[in-house]
């Protein structure tokens, strides 16, 4: 890689010389077809990347997923110097690296004689304020251009949208199945039904054997960015110890092939499945390298398909992994670009209770948010149900408000960027959108998680009681829910029968579940220390973390990160 300062190229860009380009290219950006690189010359254009600190910290990421992406940046970097392509580099312990993308920027036009800056939209709305401002004040004139990668152009979704209230996932996964001829026979879906999401649903019988991860153990690039992520990010949440994403595009094949083989087959049976030794079970491990650029949903979309054509995969599973990319994928993208910055700020359910402790620490009595948050921090990592139902079920029925949740999720996961997790998050998750994204709370008791996991057999709390200090938590705060709620989601036609229940429940089971909820959340600890007064006799042996584990809070980072 070629140093940053090298001095600058002589100007070009006048008469019949060529126009020399800068290509500014985001670390979730690393794929040789992305807009900023389709017409580069190799002859006269540099490509700029930098490792920058504000990316790391705006939220304090996962040590794992910051080693995932400047290990993935260094290996792209030198596969374009490879191609003969000029790349001029900045790592993050460059000398007079300035820490900021519009500080590194600025340093390059300086740097280099350059005539204009080419970019690709970015993922997060922050950056995309950044991105007017390099247009208004960098010097050289700035192209952002469209992300390529993305099936459904932003455009595109928009007047999809239009200005509806909701906006459902299902009506445009059918409008991107006859747009892309996925899973299509004429102008008819596959097998004659758009969605096979009810045969995705069985829990793992006891016993059953899970296949092996396959992982890539850090080679001397990721080795070397390991040492550096420990040592300049050590506050941030996470370990790096079990490190084994893929981080060339060779590598993130070598992944998804295996899946295509291995996981694909029963993708659909298991996805809502959970089991407490093993976080991984068939799912595809494949976000981090298609949200970077190493893989493209289009590609692994048709390889899916293909798989199926080819008899090596059941139709159910074949659209149930299809409707998570194709689907689910776009359609949080779209929204967030079509409701963004407004839809970040609604709450909904008025939530605003702190995010437990115990979120960062692992450290709960409650076995199945030990198991995920645990297996979070280990791997960067939790499967769709485990983010859904588990951490964010807690969160939805603890009333946990929305910012300070969706800034654990951004920070927690190697996948984690605004434009997949907010909409995840704040609608999904929190309903804090007030029904644009679902139209229902996915509220649930702890008789869900029971049937879809093997946690509570594990767990200090007693799944099968309704009420008490052994009770499982997620039993009466499900009512507790629904009753504090009762103005708003009383007449949802989806949530006719709990309400039903609730109508017919003796008033002194009612007062025990509002005593019991009110006890247990005021026993919630936000801060380090105290031990939840509920969980003092439950607890868990393990001992406290050493506070110095849990990224430093900066109560400024939620509320600013996404000004830009
Ligand atoms: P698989 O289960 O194998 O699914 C295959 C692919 O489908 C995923 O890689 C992903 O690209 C896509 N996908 C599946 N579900 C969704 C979804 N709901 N939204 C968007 N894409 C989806 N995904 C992220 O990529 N980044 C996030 O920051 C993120 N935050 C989430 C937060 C919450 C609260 C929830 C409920 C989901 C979130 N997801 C996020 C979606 C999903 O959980 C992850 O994409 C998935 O767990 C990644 O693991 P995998 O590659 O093994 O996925
Ligand atoms: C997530 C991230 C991190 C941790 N670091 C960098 C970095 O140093 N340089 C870079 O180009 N990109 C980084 N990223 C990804 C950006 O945050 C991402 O491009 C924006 O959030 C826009 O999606
Ligand atoms: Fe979770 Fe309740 Fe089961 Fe314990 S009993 S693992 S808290 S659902």
């Amino acid at each position: 890689m070629r140093a940053a300062g090298r001095p600058a190229a002589p100007s070009a860009g006048r008469g019949l010389i060529p126009i020399r380009t800068l290509r500014f290219l985001l670390g979730d950006q690393l794929t040789r077809r992305i807009a900023t690189l389709t017409d580069l010359d190799p002859d006269h254009d540099v490509v700029l990347m930098v490792e920058v600190r504000a990316e790391a910290t705006y939220v304090r990421h996962h040590k794992q997923k910051i080693a995932f992406l400047f290990s993935a940046m260094r290996h792209f970097a030198a596969e374009l110097e490879a191609e003969g392509i000029a790349v001029d580099y900045v790592r993050l312990d460059a000398p007079g690296n300035t820490g900021s993308f519009t500080g590194e920027l600025e340093r390059a036009v300086a740097r280099h004689a350059v005539d204009r800056v080419v970019v690709t939209e970015p993922g997060e709305w922050r950056v995309w304020e950044m991105m007017q401002g390099w247009r208004a004040d960098l010097g050289p004139p700035v192209e952002i251009r469209d992300d390529n990668r993305f099936l459904c152009p932003r455009a595109d979704f928009a007047a999809w949208a239009g200005d509806r209230r909701s906006l459902r996932m299902e009506t445009f996964y059918r409008g991107m199945r006859r747009r892309t001829g996925l899973l299509m026979e004429g102008g008819e879906p596959t097998g004659g039904r758009w969605n096979f999401d009810p045969e995705n649903r069985k829990g793992l019988p006891k016993g059953h054997v899970v296949p092996e991860r396959v992982g890539f153990p850090p080679d001397a690039v990721t080795a070397e960015v390991i040492a550096l992520v420990e040592h300049a990010f050590a506050d941030h949440f996470g370990e790096t110890d079990a490190f084994a994403w893929p981080v060339t595009r060779a590598e993130a094949i070598t992944a998804f092939k295996h899946f295509l083989a291995v996981g694909l087959p029963t993708f659909g049976d298991y996805q809502d499945a959970m089991r407490a030794d093993a976080p991984f079970l068939y799912h595809a491990l494949i976000a981090p390298a298609l949200n970077a650029g190493l893989l493209t949903p289009e590609e692994v979309c048709r390889a899916a398909e293909r798989a199926y054509r080819a008899g090596a995969a059941p139709l159910h599973c074949v659209e149930g992994f299809i409707r998570q990319i194709l689907g689910w994928r776009e359609y949080v993208r779209g929204l967030y670009w079509a409701r963004m910055p407004d839809y970040a700020a609604s709450n909904a359910l008025a939530a605003t209770r702190d995010l437990p402790w115990f979120y960062w620490s692992g450290e709960t009595a409650m076995n199945c948010l030990a198991q995920c948050i645990g297996a979070t921090r280990t791997h960067a990592y939790a499967h769709h149900i485990q983010r859904l139902m588990v951490t964010g079920n807690f969160a939805l029925l603890a009333g946990i408000a929305p910012a300070q949740v969706e800034e654990w999720y951004l920070v927690v996961y190697a996948d984690a960027y605004e434009w997949v997790e907010l909409p995840n998050v704040h609608g999904m998750v929190l309903w804090a959108d007030g029904g644009v994204m679902g139209s229902k709370p996915y509220a649930a008791s702890g008789a869900y998680i029971n049937r879809m996991s093997d946690y509570c057999r594990g767990c200090a709390y007693d799944v099968a009681k309704k009420s008490g200090p052994s009770a499982c938590p997620f039993n009466y705060l499900y009512w507790n829910f629904l009753i504090r709620h009762a103005e708003r989601l009383a007449d949802n036609p989806r949530l006719a029968m709990p309400y039903r229940t609730l109508a017919r429940m003796d008033p002194t089971k009612r007062a025990a579940i509002l005593d019991d909820a009110a006890r247990f959340l005021d026993g919630l600890d936000a801060a380090p220390s105290a031990a939840p007064a509920d969980q003092g006799s439950l607890a868990l042996a393990a001992p406290r973390s050493d506070p110095a584990r849990r990224p430093a809070r900066d109560t400024a980072t939620t509320a600013s990160r996404r000004k830009g």
